[in-house]
């Protein structure tokens, strides 16, 4: 009898348990390409703590650090495709597959970053996260990723003629190959995985980024000077597949919005820190960092980028204009 009893209760309770998980609960495997130390890994992980919060469990999300699930152009195609549901994404291997996007991949199309996030706060944005969406990409919080910058071994680069036939390695983008190509230099696209390995082999001569991803992953020794050119400001987002996205009710949708956007504001806490700590910690580590007295040769360098650009997609001048003008 007790255990007719137990084992119905058991049925009962484990096929209640089965309806549950099948009804709600939604296990999320995340992308993120850095590791430990770096802003985003800790914002990520913020995220993942205030999703399943916020959600009263129903989304947890497990952060796959390191980019072990594999590269950013291959992680980005994965989420579109839904073989992994959410990531933490540079908007700049985003151009390739949502032109829009490829506003923010444009040299120095944004003054700062504080332009670069009323920018991207207005309709210009509207339109990105719009079209991003579409793509099957929706962004539901925006990091801050900094300046990026050019560092290499030769010399200070201190115009576009130091970047005269130097090869540099940069993101899966033509709008950034088209760009080192500008200054008479070889954009080289690689995997952000195989970078530090290039620049000690002397495959590339150098490389661009901000100063925390210079530094966590160990670009700063191999690369004796760093210029700041500045030359992208690339917001970042938090991207879910649109499918899983669209299959959450209103609420669970507000729910995880709220997540990213107060996972946002604690990454770009964290960033203005840790820009701040890498750029000393790199200075003491023997890198030499180098301020470019006029960034004009350089904005000038970039005429054929965007007339290129322009003339591939005359669709797009309309949300240059609306960049530039914004104050
Ligand atoms: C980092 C960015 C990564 C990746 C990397 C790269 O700053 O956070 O998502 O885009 O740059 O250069 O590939």
């Amino acid at each position: 009898m007790y255990h007719k009893f137990s084992k119905t209760v058991f049925g009962a309770a484990t096929a209640l348990a089965l309806v549950a998980t099948a009804a709600t609960a939604d296990d999320w495997r995340a992308w993120n390409i850095h590791n430990d130390g770096h802003p985003n890994t800790a914002a990520m992980d913020r995220f993942a703590e205030l999703a399943k919060e916020k959600t009263g469990g129903e989304v947890t999300i497990e952060v796959f650090h390191g980019g072990v699930l594999g590269s950013q152009p291959d992680a980005l195609e994965q989420v579109q495709l839904g073989a992994i549901d959410i990531g933490n994404f540079n908007l700049g291997p985003i151009g390739p597959l949502v032109k829009e996007a490829n506003l923010v991949s444009l040299p120095f199309i944004f003054r700062d970053v504080p332009h670069m996030f009323r920018v991207l706060d207005g309709p210009a944005g509207e339109k990105i996260a719009g079209a991003m969406s579409e793509a099957g990409l929706v962004p539901i919080g925006w990091f801050d990723a900094g300046a990026r910058s050019f560092y290499n071994n030769s010399g200070p680069i201190n115009s576009p003629a130091d970047v005269e036939g130097m090869k540099i390695r940069v993101m899966n983008n033509d709008l950034f190959t088209g760009m080192v190509n500008a200054m008479g230099g070889n954009g080289t696209p690689m995997a952000f995985g195989e970078v530090y390995q290039a620049l000690s082999t002397g495959v590339v001569d150098g490389a661009e980024n901000n100063l925390p991803s210079f530094q966590s992953v160990g670009h700063y020794e191999v690369s004796g000077y760093y210029s700041l050119s500045e030359h992208l400001i690339i917001p970042e987002c938090i991207c879910v597949n649109a499918a899983k996205f669209d299959a959450l009710s209103p609420e669970m949708q507000a729910a995880l919005t709220a997540a990213a956007e107060e996972a946002s504001l604690y990454q770009r806490e964290l960033w203005a820190e840790q820009t701040a700590a890498s750029r000393t910690a790199v200075e003491e580590a023997g890198v030499k960092i180098n301020l470019i007295a006029d960034k004009g040769p350089f904005q000038e360098a970039m005429a054929p980028v965007y007339e290129n650009y322009l003339a591939a997609n005359p669709d797009m001048a309309e949300l240059v204009e609306l960049a530039q003008s914004t104050e």
